[in-house]
């Protein structure tokens, strides 16, 4: 999963990029594009490479993207070469300042920060929409794409960010290839002082993140960075000194995953064992196109074992003998803790 980490400048985001990457980023001021990857940790993978000896485990991963704004700029979100990395990402991380920030003259206001950002990213689609159906008109084009456009822009014009229709109004097949900003997952994280952490968050800021369809979280950036930084051994003990219960980078995971209906399956193939991260509802063809495109094509069955039940028996030699080992058609919805194993012919 590709995830961008926007937001004003001064908000935070590179602290957090280093928070949730164990990087060492130099913070405080605008910065360069940064990338970096993060396993996604899951117990039930760990399992499955102790039960199977692989040569190699590969965990789902998280792609964090850090996108400088601009300082000074009108529009201090997202400039235009901020917009373009923002198209490129499959999900939104946007940092609000919840912390006094010496640098800058203002006082936190979070909630006027996620607004002035979410009308950015409206004003970022509206500006592709009606290009697109200006170029539509001209062309005599018709159809169900132009209505998708539309509605669309029926939508964002009532300063609706697109992530909030559901499905039977627009369908997002049609749309593959576009990016629109507003359309993808957001979640917004509250950097606030570590003595503010117990607060509650502010009633406005809620109202509105459930308003745009997206989701939160608070952490404090400068204490989590810090976290990361230690050896693992270390960081169980600093996070239960300070009262918290796991690093914010699992909470984000979670909360990413929760937000856009993510579930894992695992694959055991030979010297690989692997995760996957599909959405929730996917079927078992699809999910095998994860994999590889041909096993999509050439679906012919999936062997199903979920994990619980692998582990309950200890050996796929004793699942199978009980009779356990499921084979599924095209159809089956792929569940959480599957491990699959697609029989396909091309
Ligand atoms: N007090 C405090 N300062 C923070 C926190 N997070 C970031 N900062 C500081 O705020 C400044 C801007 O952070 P930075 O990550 O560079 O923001 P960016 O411009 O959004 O990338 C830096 O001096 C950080 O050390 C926090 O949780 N508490
Ligand atoms: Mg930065």
């Amino acid at each position: 999963m590709k995830v961008g980490l926007v937001g004003f400048p001064g908000s935070g985001k590179t602290t957090v990029f280093n928070a949730m990457t164990g990087q060492d980023a130099p913070v405080g001021y605008g910065g360069e594009v940064r990338r970096a990857v993060v396993a996604v940790p899951d117990p039930r993978v760990e399992w499955l490479s102790a039960l199977y000896r692989p040569k190699k485990t590969t965990f789902a991963s998280i792609v964090f993207c850090d996108i400088p704004g601009e300082h000074g700029s009108e529009h201090r979100g997202l400039s235009t070469a901020a917009l373009q990395q923002v198209r490129d990402q499959e999900a939104l991380c946007l940092v609000l300042r919840g912390f006094d920030n010496p640098a800058l003259e203002h006082a936190p206001d979070p909630a006027a920060e996620l607004e002035a950002f979410h009308a950015e990213c409206v004003l970022a689609d509206l500006v592709f929409v009606e290009r697109w159906l200006e170029r539509a008109r001209k062309e005599a084009k018709r159809g169900l794409e132009v209505a998708a456009f539309e509605c669309m822009r029926e939508t964002l014009e009532s300063e609706q960010p697109l992530r909030v229709l559901p499905e039977s109004e627009l369908d997002r097949s049609l749309l593959r290839g576009y990016s629109l900003v507003t359309d993808a997952p957001l979640l917004a994280v509250l950097n606030r002082e570590e003595d503010d952490l117990g607060e509650a968050r502010p009633d406005e800021l809620g109202e509105a993140l459930a308003r745009m369809g997206a989701g939160g979280m608070s952490l404090s950036a400068s204490l989590e960075a810090e976290i990361a930084m230690l050896e693992p051994a270390d960081q169980q003990e600093f996070l239960s000194d300070m009262g918290l219960a796991e690093p914010a980078l699992d909470r984000f995971i979670r909360a990413a995953y929760q937000l856009q209906d993510l579930i894992s399956f695992f694959t055991v193939a030979g010297p690989e064992v692997r995760a996957w991260t599909i959405r929730a509802g996917t079927d078992a063809r699809r999910a095998a196109g994860k994999i590889h495109s041909d096993m999509e094509r050439g679906f012919i069955r999936a062997e199903v074992i979920p994990c619980d039940v692998l582990e309950e028996y200890g050996s796929e030699q004793a699942v199978k003998s009980a009779g356990r080992l499921r084979v599924e058609g095209r159809d089956y919805v792929v569940q959480d803790g599957d491990v699959l194993r697609v029989l396909f012919n091309v």
